[in-house]
């Protein structure tokens, strides 16, 4: 697949707020923030979308939601509560095309989302 801004963060090529990386998983703060705490957790491994995903991945898409709640404990909204979101594709939202967890939180949140 052709690289994308996530890509080039995870390589270091742009630059980002970053709160949290490891050898596997990155994590920075959104560009267009929707709440007062709103990251995104990236795999270093560019998956297009969920859709993409394999059985082989199945651990790592376990540390991405482990680190969101990682996340979300550094930032302090760990006991308030906070909500992670995957949009896959068009239809669901996805405007780059690299894996990514929404961390938000920060203010009381709706359900349902639009
Ligand atoms: P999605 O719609 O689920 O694909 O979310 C993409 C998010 O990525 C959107 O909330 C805005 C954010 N975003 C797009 N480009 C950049 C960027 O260059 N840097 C950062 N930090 N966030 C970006």
């Amino acid at each position: 697949m052709a690289e994308t801004i996530f890509g080039k963060i995870a390589n270091a090529e742009v630059e980002a707020d970053l709160v949290y990386e490891d050898d596997e998983v990155v994590a920075f703060r959104d560009l267009n923030p929707q709440a007062p705490v709103h990251v995104l957790v990236i795999p270093r491994k560019p998956i297009p979308t969920l859709n993409e995903a394999k059985s082989d991945d199945a651990e790592l898409l376990g540390r991405l939601l482990l680190t969101a709640a990682k996340v979300a404990e550094q930032e302090g909204i760990a006991e308030q509560g906070y909500r992670t979101v995957i949009n896959c594709n068009a239809g669901g939202g996805q405007t780059v095309y690299h894996l990514h967890v929404h961390l938000i939180g920060g203010r009381p949140l709706q359900w349902p989302p639009g």
